[in-house]
């Protein structure tokens, strides 16, 4: 069976800031494109469901602590434990909507001043997106928005940080989106470049992986 008898499922991911509105759009993403009559899941990262996941959370909610290195190495390895389930949706027909991914644990690592060769490590070979959307939006702009929650990264301060290294990850298969235009705009926009990529999955784009 080819690629047209068998078509895979796209591998899209959201980035932004805390509050870019990647959370919301995700899931009017999702309703689109079963709307489409398209197989599709939300997923998202971290995944707070597993062992690893919960050691995340209890990390982010100020419960316990960890080194840089060590939560950075987490949220990876929450990352690997899902490949293999990832790589076999994919493969059935299911695009999967990712709300965060490498980039988020490469961007956040760095801003607390990790050296990002060093942050890109453990994500190589885990599977490339087909494509990575960033909500973009000014940090001032996004504390404004009903302001952050009480996990440790929400902060203004930091959140500016974090900026400035997604700035350096950015390459050319980013997509870019203006995040402080109204929702709906938001979502015109993110709909037709998924739907783009569904296409090109489906006409046949071979898998890849990440940072090798
Ligand atoms: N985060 C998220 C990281 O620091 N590294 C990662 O690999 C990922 C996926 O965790 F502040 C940070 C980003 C955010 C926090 O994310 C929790 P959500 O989206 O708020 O659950």
């Amino acid at each position: 069976s080819g690629p047209i008898d068998n078509p895979r499922g796209a591998l899209v991911v959201l980035e932004g800031l805390d509050r870019s509105g990647k959370t919301s759009q995700a899931s009017g993403l999702l309703s689109y494109l079963e709307r489409l009559g398209l197989s599709a899941e939300l997923w998202r990262f971290p995944d707070r469901n597993t062992c690893v996941g919960q050691m995340i959370s209890s990390y982010l909610t100020n419960k316990s602590h960890l080194d840089d290195q060590t939560i950075h190495l987490l949220f990876s390895a929450n990352r690997w434990e899902k490949r293999s389930l990832m790589e076999s949706k994919l493969k059935s027909g299911t695009t999967l909507i990712v709300d965060r991914y490498s980039y988020s644990g490469v961007a956040f690592s760095s801003a607390k001043g990790l050296d990002i060769e060093w942050c890109k490590g453990p994500e190589r070979g885990l599977l490339a997106p087909d494509l990575v959307v960033y909500l973009n939006i000014p940090p001032e702009k996004a504390s404004e928005r009903g302001g952050y929650g009480g996990e440790k990264y929400e902060q203004l301060e930091f959140q500016r940080k974090v900026a400035q290294h997604y700035e350096i990850l950015h390459d050319a298969t980013w997509k870019i989106v203006d995040a402080c235009l109204p929702m709906e705009d938001v979502a015109k926009q993110l709909q037709e470049l998924v739907l783009d990529c569904v296409t090109k999955c489906q006409e046949g784009k071979p898998l890849s992986n990440l940072w090798s």
